[in-house]
């Protein structure tokens, strides 16, 4: 897959892409990140990327000139591809979302920055606005950060065993189970001791429940959406009776 990114700041992107699971999609040439600065594309001589909204007040927008050239010229690049803005007045990223992207040849990710885009552009040449979250950051590029490393560690081959991605607990739409490491008894605790006692159907039937039971205290709203199996529901009420039990 190919992933091309329009940013101001391409340095940041290109350290982002060369680190970790997705350094080494990209190493084993499974995953191509692209970076393209609009500043390259501005044409006066003092490479202007900014321009002052209309009807005055504060701060600045993307100047609409480079944007538009840069886009064709990243459209040019290559196959077909979905232009994506990230952008606080998109829809929430998704790991559903994640996986549609994932799928795809190509990407093209587009980074806003100062107080954004010109909505006139964004009706033209983007195809899809998403947010990672609702606060204030100061550009996209920590958003195009993010799906590239949600999207490059799916490609197939990025990840060892160890790792994969139907072994996340998120893949079932969950949270993940606590985990515990050496020592055995440790200054803050012990570890369960289902954990040390080396049967695998109970450990991995403690593990789901423990992922059932946080993600019910946790997170309801993932909850409500997961669809269980007669195990799960069994694990999960389980949980919620031990849970009961323990607050008395
Ligand atoms: C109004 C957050 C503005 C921010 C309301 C999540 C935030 C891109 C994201 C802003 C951005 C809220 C994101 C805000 C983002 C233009 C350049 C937009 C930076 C910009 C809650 C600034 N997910 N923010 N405006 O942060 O790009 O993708």
């Amino acid at each position: 897959m190919r992933i091309d990114v329009i940013t101001l700041f391409p340095d940041f992107i290109d350290g982002c892409a060369r680190i970790g699971v997705v350094g080494r999609a990209r190493e084993r040439g499974l995953l191509e990140v692209r970076t393209w600065n609009p500043r390259d594309f501005a044409t006066d001589v003092h490479r202007t990327v900014d321009s002052r909204p209309f009807g005055g007040g504060p701060g600045m927008l993307m100047a609409i000139e480079p944007l538009r050239t840069t886009i064709q010229a990243v459209r040019d690049a290559g196959g077909p591809a979905k232009v994506v803005c990230t952008s606080p007045q998109g829809t929430r990223l998704t790991q559903e979302k994640v996986a549609d992207y994932a799928r795809r040849e190509r990407l093209i990710l587009l980074c806003g920055r100062y107080e954004g885009v010109d909505e006139r552009l964004l009706g033209a040449m983007v195809d899809e606005e998403i947010s990672i979250g609702d606060y204030v950051l100061s550009g996209g590029e920590l958003a195009a950060a993010v799906v590239i490393d949600a999207v490059g560690r799916l490609q197939d081959g990025a990840l060892n065993d160890a790792q994969s991605a139907e072994q996340d607990s998120f893949a079932d739409g969950l949270l993940d189970c606590p985990h515990y490491t050496r020592p055995v008894s440790d200054a803050f605790g012990e570890v369960p001791a289902v954990l040390l006692s080396g049967d695998h159907a109970t450990i991995r039937r403690w593990r789901r429940k423990q992922a059932l039971g946080r993600t019910w205290l946790r997170r309801p709203d993932l909850l409500a959406r997961a669809t269980l199996d007669a195990e799960a529901q069994a694990l999960l009420e389980e949980f919620r009776r031990e849970h009961r039990a323990g607050m008395d």
